[in-house]
């Protein structure tokens, strides 16, 4: 089973890579060749990382290899973990990017580039995850670049899925385990929303356990919302950790059938389920069968709160869609 980490020797890769490794996370038992891929001025750090994976002595791991080019790191991928992006705010050519349009631009090279290699070298049953922020245009980028459409394109919303798990688990007192159906619509961004009122608790829906819609859209909402920042804010480094193990359990969830009644959150390209329109990646609820065949879940009833919420995030999504409009 070969899987390409893109960034992987950067913060987020360092806990991911070791939880990948873990048993039971792919659904079969093949042992894992890790292909990893990095930018050349990295290539040392990654190298020190690489003896950590080795003194590791992983009984899942087969071989471990380094590239710093992604076309020869694709070749025959089962799974692309694309975590490896250019962040806000790096000074590049004496210029500081702070613009999300600037952002897009640069990152839409890499994943332009990305896609291509994926398209063209990657197995038939590929499934790529991409975690680099913009995360869900860098992934229709690279969607739209490869030539190969029956693979499996996602950008990671679980981690916006775990903290909205989170915070409501707190709130209502009960296990994380507890809940059911706690979907993520939209872009992972300030806008995402995190659907309540289709949520299950110990089998009792979660909005109306609550009861108090003033605390769901003035404070819940925002706290997701703006977690990052006031992790980034605290920490003075993004999340890294809660981001590796985010996209670990996406892998996880893509690998094993969903639980019964629950979903498990990703961004996909749309088809217009829920409004949100075709040609744009953005998270749905979805169930895997543990085969590779993912799909969205389409029973989820939205309150004319949610829609608006839905309508706001979708929007963002088709602004960025605009900005990479000659890359894809
Ligand atoms: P780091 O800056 O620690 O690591 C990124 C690594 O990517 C660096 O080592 C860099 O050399 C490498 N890289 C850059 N361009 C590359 C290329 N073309 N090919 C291969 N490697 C390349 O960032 P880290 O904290 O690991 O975050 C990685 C990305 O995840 C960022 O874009 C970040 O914004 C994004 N995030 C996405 C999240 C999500 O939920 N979708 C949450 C966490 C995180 O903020």
């Amino acid at each position: 089973m070969k899987v390409v980490i893109t960034g992987a020797a950067g913060q987020i890769s360092y806990s991911l890579i070791p939880f990948l490794c873990e048993k039971g996370i792919f659904n079969s038992e093949e042992k894992l060749d890790l292909a990893l891929v990095e930018i050349p001025g990295a290539m040392e750090r990654l190298d020190g990382f690489v003896k950590e994976l080795e003194d590791s002595a992983y009984s899942t791991v087969n071989s471990i290899s380094t590239y710093d080019n992604i076309q020869d790191a694709v070749v025959d991928a089962d799974w692309c973990l694309l975590v490896g992006s250019i962040p806000r705010g790096i000074v590049l050519n004496g210029k500081e990017i702070k613009e999300r349009s600037d952002l897009l631009k640069i990152n839409g090279g890499i994943f332009t580039e990305q896609g291509k290699a994926i398209g063209e070298k990657a197995k038939d049953n590929c499934k790529v995850l991409v975690v680099g922020n913009p995360a869900n245009t860098n992934a229709l980028i690279g969607y739209s670049n490869s030539s190969n459409k029956d693979h499996l394109w996602m950008a990671m919303t679980m981690l916006d899925g775990l903290r909205a798990k989170a915070q409501l688990s707190q709130k209502l007192n009960c296990h994380v385990d507890d809940i059911y159906r706690l979907a993520i619509f939209g872009n992972h961004s300030p806008t995402m929303f995190p659907d309540l009122e289709n949520t299950n608790v110990n089998g009792k829906n979660a909005y109306e356990l609550i009861n108090d819609h003033a605390w769901v859209e003035n404070e819940y909402l925002p706290r997701i919302q703006q977690r990052g920042a006031e992790i980034i804010k605290a920490r003075g480094a993004s999340s890294a950790s809660s981001a590796a193990r985010a996209a670990c359990d996406t892998v996880k969830a893509v690998e094993h059938p969903t639980r019964s009644g629950d979903v498990f959150n990703a961004a996909i390209l749309s088809d217009g389920s829920y409004g949100i329109p075709e040609g744009i990646f953005s998270g749905f609820p979805l169930i895997s069968d543990g085969s590779g065949n993912i799909e969205i879940v389409r029973d989820f009833n939205l309150s004319d709160f949610a829609k608006s919420k839905l309508e706001i995030t979708a929007n963002e999504l088709l602004e960025e869609r605009d900005l990479v409009q000659d890359l894809i």
